[in-house]
This record gives C-alpha cells, sequence and structure tokens, in this order.
C-alpha cells in the first residue's frame, strides 16, 4: 500500500486535470479497467483532494443521459466512465443524443490490458481482458463524438484532458471519447503544475457587418417575416434579445422541432409550434439554430421568399444529406448575432405605423391559436383522459419557474401548447432522437439545479427505454427527487402514425395489426417503486388525476421522487 500517499500516476493526473477543468461528477459505471482510478479516488479522497464525485450509474445509458442534463442547465460538460468496448456499446443512443444535441460530455472508458505476462502493472489478469481486445474500440462511437483519443503514456495525460474539453466546449459543442489501458493508468509520472485557463473554448464569431445589414434591411422591407428557430434558447441570454428583435420589427417568431424554451409561449408574437402556412406565406425567413426549420416533403417557403441561416453549424456538417437552400449562410453565435442585429435596427428609420399595425395582426392570430388549443383541453368523447387535459392538469400544478423535461413523443407538441413556458431554461427536449433520454435527464437537471422542481413527462415507451431500475434506484440512492409523469397510450404511437401516413388506408389499419402496443401492461410506476422506493400512483379515472398530481407533486417537494402513470386511450386493441 501506498502509506505515504507518494505514488502519483496517470490515473491521478487524469483525474487532477479534470478537476481542474471544473469537471464535478463522473456519472461511472467501472469494471476491471478501473484500479487505477479507483485507488486514485481512494487516496484523494483520503488525503482530502478535491476531486469530482463519482455517481454510481448501474445502466450507462441513463449515466450519460444525467450528464447530459447536469450540462444542459449548466453548460459544464462532465464525465462520463464505463467499461471497455461492453460499457462503450452501451450507451448506445444516449452518446447520438449528446451528439445531435451538441452537448459536451467527456466520456472514458478503459482499454483492455495488453501485455499478457505481468510485463507491466496492469498486465492482464482476467478471461475477459482477452474477449474485450478488440480492432477499434473507439470506433464503436467515431460517428458520434467531436474527437477522440487513445492515452498512450501518462506524461501528457493532463493536456490530453485539457484539450478533449477544450474542443467537447467549442461551437458545435459536443461529446469527447478517451481511452486508456490499464498499464498507461498505471505509469508512475511526475506531477506538473499546468494551466488549464490557457485551453479555453474557441471564441465565438460575430456576424459580418455586411450581413448584419443585408439581414434587417431585408426583414425591415418585408410584408410576411417570420423567425424559426429550434435551440437558440440554450443560451439565456439569447432569448432576451430575440424578444427585443422581434418586437422591434413585429416578426413572428415560431419554435419548430424545438428542444429548448427559446421565446416566450404567451408573447403574442409567438405564433406555435409548427411553420405551416407562416412558412409558406412568408417573403423573408431568418432561420437562427435550427436543424430542420421545415420538413420539406409536409411545406415549405414559396420560391420568392428570401431565406438566412444564422447558425453555430449552418451547414450540419455531420449530416450527410441534407440541404436548405438560403440566400446566406452565416456561421454565428446567435446570441451575439442577435445583438448586432438589434444594435444596427436601433440604428435605422423605421415604419412604425407598419410595424405596429403588423404587431396587432399577429397578436390577434396568437389569440386564435391559444384560443383553439384551450378548447381541445376536455375529456375524450369517451370519457377518458386526453393528453390536452393531461397536460392542463400539470399546468396547475408546476409555476413559471419549474423546469420540464418532455419525452412525450406524440404528445410533446400537445405538451407544448398547453404548458407555455415563460422563463428561459425551463422546458428541454432531446435534441437528438433515441429514447429514454429523459429519465436520466432529469436526474442530471435536478443535481445541477437542487432547488428547482424538475417535471419530467415522458411516453410509456420512452419511460421503459430510459432504464428506470437504473434511474429511480440512482434517485433514491442521491436523494435526487423530480416528478415522472408517464402519458401512457400503452404503446409506440409514433410508429403506427408514421405507417398511417405512408399507409392511410391500408391492411394494417384495417385489421388493427400495427406490432407498436404493450397489450399486457406493465406496472410502470412500481417498477419505480421496486428500483427507488418512489410515491408511486397509477391513474385511470378522470376524477382521480388532479389529486394524484397535487399529492405527487407534494412528495417531491418533500424530497421524494414521484412517478404518475396516467392511462390515456390505447392506440391499438391488438393481442397477439
Ligand atoms: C432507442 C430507440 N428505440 C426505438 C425508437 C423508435 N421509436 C420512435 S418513437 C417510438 C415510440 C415511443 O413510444 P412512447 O414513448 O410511448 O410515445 P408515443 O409514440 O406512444 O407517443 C419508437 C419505438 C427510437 N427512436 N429510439
Ligand atoms: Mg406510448
Amino acid at each position: 500500500m501506498d502509506n505515504n500517499f507518494t505514488r502519483y500516476n496517470t490515473a491521478d493526473a487524469l483525474l487532477e486535470a479534470l478537476q481542474e477543468m471544473g469537471v464535478s461528477f463522473l456519472f461511472s459505471n467501472l469494471g476491471s479497467d478501473y484500479p487505477a482510478i479507483i485507488e486514485g479516488l481512494a487516496k484523494a479522497e483520503a488525503v482530502n483532494l478535491e476531486r469530482p464525485e463519482v455517481i454510481i450509474c448501474p445502466h450507462e445509458i441513463v449515466a450519460m443521459g444525467a450528464a447530459h442534463g447536469y450540462t444542459l442547465l449548466t453548460g459544464k460538460a462532465q464525465g462520463v466512465f464505463v467499461h471497455t468496448d461492453v460499457g462503450t456499446q452501451n450507451l448506445g443512443g444516449s452518446i447520438h443524443n449528446a451528439f445531435r444535441s451538441r452537448v459536451p460530455v467527456f466520456i472514458f472508458a478503459g482499454e483492455t490490458p495488453y501485455t499478457m505476462e505481468g510485463e507491466l502493472p496492469g498486465s492482464r489478469n482476467n478471461y475477459v481482458n482477452h474477449l474485450q481486445d478488440v480492432f477499434d474500440q473507439r470506433g464503436i462511437v467515431r460517428p458520434y463524438v467531436k474527437w477522440d483519443y487513445e492515452v498512450r503514456t501518462g506524461k501528457n495525460v493532463k493536456k490530453i484532458v485539457y484539450r478533449a474539453l477544450q474542443l467537447a466546449h467549442s461551437d458545435p459543442k459536443g461529446p469527447v471519447y478517451v481511452t486508456a489501458a490499464r498499464e498507461v493508468l498505471e505509469e508512475e509520472v511526475t506531477a506538473t503544475i499546468d494551466s488549464p485557463k490557457l485551453w479555453k473554448p474557441l471564441e465565438n464569431i460575430p456576424l459580418p457587418s455586411y450581413g448584419v445589414e443585408e439581414i434587417v434591411t431585408a426583414l425591415a422591407k418585408a410584408t410576411n417575416p417570420i423567425i424559426i428557430t429550434s435551440y437558440l434558447g440554450r443560451d439565456a441570454k439569447a432569448v432576451e434579445q430575440l424578444v427585443r428583435f422581434s418586437e422591434t420589427l413585429a416578426i413572428p417568431i415560431v419554435e419548430q422541432h424545438t428542444n429548448y424554451m427559446n421565446f416566450p409561449g404567451n408573447h403574442p408574437l409567438h405564433l406555435g409550434f409548427q411553420g405551416g402556412e407562416f412558412v409558406s406565406n412568408a417573403d423573408v425567413i431568418l432561420v437562427i439554430d435550427s436543424d430542420s426549420p421545415w420538413v420539406t416533403t409536409l411545406n415549405r417557403p414559396n420560391e420568392d421568399c428570401n431565406v438566412y441561416y444564422i447558425d453555430i453549424d449552418p451547414l450540419k456538417e455531420d449530416i450527410p444529406l441534407w440541404y436548405i437552400p438560403s440566400s446566406r449562410f452565416f456561421k454565428s453565435n446567435s446570441c451575439d448575432a442577435l445583438q448586432q442585429l438589434n444594435d444596427f435596427v436601433s440604428t435605422m428609420e423605421l415604419d412604425e405605423e407598419k410595424i405596429k399595425e403588423r404587431f396587432e395582426t399577429l397578436s390577434g392570430i396568437h389569440n386564435k391559436q391559444r384560443d383553439q388549443w384551450r378548447e381541445r383541453e376536455q375529456l375524450t368523447n369517451e370519457g377518458q383522459i386526453s393528453a390536452e387535459w393531461l397536460t392542463a392538469c400539470i399546468r396547475d400544478v408546476v409555476d413559471n419557474e419549474t423546469i420540464i423535461i418532455n419525452e412525450t413523443i406524440t404528445n410533446s407538441a400537445i405538451v407544448l401548447q398547453h404548458l407555455p413556458r415563460n422563463k428561459p431554461e425551463t422546458m428541454f427536449v432531446n435534441g437528438g432522437s433515441s429514447l429514454g433520454f429523459g429519465g436520466g435527464a432529469a436526474f442530471g437537471a435536478k443535481l445541477a439545479k437542487p432547488d428547482k422542481t424538475i417535471v419530467h413527462l415522458t411516453g410509456d415507451g420512452s419511460y421503459l427505454l430510459g432504464v428506470p431500475s437504473s434511474l429511480y434506484w440512482m434517485s433514491r440512492r442521491y436523494s435526487v427527487p423530480f416528478l415522472t409523469v408517464i402519458y401512457n397510450n400503452q404503446g409506440w404511437n409514433a410508429t403506427k402514425q408514421n405507417l398511417l401516413r405512408l399507409y392511410p388506408e391500408g391492411i394494417a389499419k384495417r385489421d388493427d395489426r400495427y406490432w407498436v402496443n404493450f397489450e399486457q401492461p406493465a406496472d410502470l410506476a412500481k417498477i419505480a417503486e421496486a428500483a427507488g422506493g418512489v410515491y408511486a400512483l397509477t391513474v385511470t379515472a378522470p376524477e382521480d388525476l388532479q389529486e394524484a398530481l397535487r399529492v405527487g407533486m407534494e412528495a417531491v417537494k418533500n424530497g421524494r421522487t414521484a412517478v404518475i402513470n396516467v392511462y390515456l386511450p390505447k392506440i391499438s386493441n391488438q393481442i397477439n
């Protein structure tokens, strides 16, 4: 044993570098690749050295979801520590989610030992060390990370960590993946004093001045201008800038495939979550931060429309087939760009009469849209709980500060419409498409903001894909309470709806044969109760819903996680 705590190896240096770079948590599922790291953590604790805190995660996708959720609310990348090739593979779609959401994460995995006969400390000592030797471990995740690297020596490991985090935090942000074999982690090295301050993320890129002038002039002259955004709200300050800009020129905002709160839902210029005819009628469209401002087979701008694209990743360089023909593309930070637009427009003479008139017209459309939504907040014709009414009841138990994690899939638009958010950072939707994101993200969000109430809304399929046995175990183990409400339509409605779009009058519809339903229902809330002692509630009758939400929320405010499984109309009656 290192009684004097003098040994300093690659693992110690790696942990030290993560601490220096501001990493607070290591969401971990450790294996036989971790002796040096575990020993390093234990040593640090014994001598009172500050190191990132380990959060034990029984399943890797929850580890990654938690890191993702934490970073959504702090902007700071966290560590996800997994076991060799197998733990890496278990990250599964959660790594796609972080990559597509442009969320920075520092992922570390051991590589199996590369000596077999005790030539070096850390040499193979278990049959699995042979099985976990693969030709390209980093290749497993390469399409989903910004950068990957194998640490080859402890002599430069700190610089590797600094570089990894610098890249992860530089726009477009994203996960990075670092590996090291056990022998490398065991290598003794001389402690070095480095300067993490010299590894800051890339500075923002402003709009060129000709671009500022051209965009503002086009929008000021337009008759039907519109702004579309999906993830501008990742920076709360950008929301203020957008409100100011849209008010100055009376330009409506549509949040399309939104994954943040980008613009106050109750603002008269907010025109909902579907471009639809607003896109086809527009003469100038400004897209700011969106991967999918419209889906061309559903609707598109008219041929004379002038489209400007401002985005941190305007050409979507990691998406093989993608195009939105536009007059100009600007690679720029949306907050800074909007500030530039605001500064420029404040120097212009504007047609105030025309702007005032348009503002009135748009606020009329806004109000009409809201009236139509409100009318749908009723039970179904059969007297069952509708998603609209469920969401309206949730609205009654949350406040302006409550953070909503929305993974309700085919009910997502309903949640956005009926649970308007008016403050930045109070609504998050997965920026990727791998389901099972929401629970881990809710855990991470609460860890990041212990004073906030977190409400996790999920489809029943997404709930199961989020590995509830791991999630709610973690929630109790680390006293991280949140409310989960399951929109339980007893199946994968998205898969059914997509089929119906292609085969509206097909045999599957005629015969109710979809293979997407859970006819044998699992007791979803009880799964969480068994794993983490949550307050488990199931609601089938409408008259029980409001009380269940009230007591569930009360439990959460008193520090206990609650899961409310709400039955909606089922999507299919198929039995086998
Ligand atoms: C990891 C993963 N597996 C499968 C899918 C395919 N998929 C997309 S939507 C969906 C159904 C989701 O069901 P649920 O969460 O209950 O929402 P609903 O569609 O019923 O509203 C499925 C299976 C996916 N996107 N990600
Ligand atoms: Mg469902």
